[in-house]
């Protein structure tokens, strides 16, 4: 279990000030001018050696994300865009972050946009999160206030930050189509390569990082890589938030070690499943876009980024959604469907047409007014949209089915007999 001194996230249940002067107790601001003095190549190495893998869901090394970018000026400008847009089903650690400690993720900010050359920063943040907008921008004052950031800064790096809000749509967490809507455009994710370090805001080297990546960089530059890399997992460093959430006794937002098993994760924060452990049916231990794990598979669980890989499902936001033998997991993975159907922006067949068809399929399974035979059609047609899109919402949208299908096709098949066998004795009767 982590301990207290390991906490990067000290005010993430909102005990304390999240102002200017509470940040500054539990230590951010510390210093920033001395991490900035040690330049550029030193912070991506230092960010490299920690070990960090993008905490959005893809799990890509920061460092090597930060590398990407141009080190010599061909006279476009250099963006960072911080991406807040937290919509994945399940997943509540962005939020947290913002409301209780923003100065983490400003500060983190103005040390990213040192790295990569940037002197704008663009914080995307998701529409409904208004209040978290206003605290945002009210720290983003303080910081202003105080000459941290903006031009003639104290800390010797001209930085602006910008918030900017999406409108409601799913899409635009993808990092191109974030880039698009703030163009101003229709968020549509954009063909890759190039990628945004290459070609990003208005056709300039950008480079997109989650709120927690960009928020946890202060703490594994002050206190060192080593010590960052020395938590978790070799390949797995670290901590992370988890969001617990479902059957669980006390669901929760948690900062804990990367790869901490699922039980220890669920036994000691949130309380345990429901009825007890053996009450447990299924996990979705990512956010909505990975496969469920059923519950014979949990039992030594590790939540990071290859343990979960090596059972076929993926730690994606870290958005743990645990449900128990009520649940009807057709009808979970179904609706999961109807979502992801929703918010496809239509731009690839597959995808467009491919997640209504899986969606009205599975309402069918629900009530097992199916065929057997279209269990492996299901499959085949969530084989042709994984990897045949622009952007990994066609994947995340076959996933969930893809895991129903091979963890619980006997419940599918079940359903589809109960149904057809009520039909007969229906037609019997009549
Ligand atoms: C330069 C290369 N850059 C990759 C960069 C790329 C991006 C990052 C990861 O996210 C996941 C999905 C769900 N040169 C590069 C390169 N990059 N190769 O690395 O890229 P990629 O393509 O692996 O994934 P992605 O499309 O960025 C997809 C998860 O995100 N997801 C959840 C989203 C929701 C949230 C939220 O609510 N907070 O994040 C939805 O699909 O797990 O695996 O920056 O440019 N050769
Ligand atoms: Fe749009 Fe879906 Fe294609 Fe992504 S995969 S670009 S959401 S149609």
């Amino acid at each position: 279990m982590l301990s207290d001194k390991d906490r990067i996230f000290k005010n993430l249940y909102g005990q304390h000030d999240w102002g200017l002067k509470g940040a500054r107790e539990r230590g951010a601001w510390d210093n920033t001018k001395a991490i900035l003095e040690k330049g550029q190549d030193w912070i991506i190495e230092e960010m490299k050696a920690s070990g960090l893998r993008g905490r959005g869901g893809a799990g890509f090394s920061t460092g090597m994300k930060w590398s990407f970018m141009p080190k010599k000026s061909d006279g476009r400008p250099h963006y960072l865009v911080v991406n807040a847009d937290e919509s994945e089903p399940g997943t509540c650690k962005d939020r947290e972050i913002i409301r209780h400690d923003p100065h983490l993720l400003i500060e983190g900010s103005l040390i990213g946009a040192f790295a990569m050359r940037a002197n704008v920063v663009y914080i995307y943040i998701r529409g409904e999160f208004i209040r978290e907008r206003q605290r945002l921008q009210a720290a983003i004052d303080q910081a202003y206030e105080a000459r941290l950031i903006g031009k003639n800064n104290i800390n010797g790096w001209d930085c602006d930050i910008y918030v900017h809000h999406g409108a409601g749509a799913y899409i635009c967490g993808e990092e191109t189509a974030q880039l698009e809507s703030i163009e101003g455009k229709k968020g549509q994710p954009r063909l890759k390569p190039p990628f945004p370090a290459n070609a990003g805001l208005w056709g300039a080297p950008t480079t997109v990082n989650n709120v927690e990546s960009i928020a946890v960089v202060p703490d594994i530059l002050r206190r060192g890589a080593a010590w960052f890399a020395a938590l978790g997992k070799p390949n797995n460093t670290g901590t992370k938030l988890f969001c617990i959430s479902g059957h669980v006794e006390r669901p929760c937002n948690v900062e804990e070690e990367m790869g901490i098993s699922f039980r220890e994760l669920v036994d000691k924060h949130a309380g345990g499943v429901r009825g007890g452990w053996d009450n447990l049916l299924a996990i979705i231990p990512g956010g909505s876009s990975v496969p469920c794990v059923p519950a014979h598979m949990c039992n030594d669980l590790g939540m990071d980024f290859d343990s979960l890989r090596k059972v076929g499902s993926g730690l994606g936001t870290a958005a743990v959604i645990v449900m128990d033998k009520s649940t009807d997991i057709v009808k979970a993975i179904s609706r999961l469907s109807y979502f992801y159907k929703h918010e496809s922006c239509g731009q690839c067949t597959p995808c467009r047409e491919g997640t209504g068809w899986m969606w009205r399929v599975m309402e069918r399974m629900v009530e097992g007014r199916a065929e057997h035979a279209e269990i492996d059609m299901l499959w085949d047609v969530s084989k042709q949209i994984e990897g045949h899109t622009i952007c990994a919402l066609g994947d995340a949208a076959a996933w969930p089915v893809q895991g129903l299908i091979r963890h619980f096709r006997h419940e599918m098949e079940a359903r589809i007999d109960a149904f057809h066998a009520q039909h007969k004795a229906r037609v019997a009767a009549e």
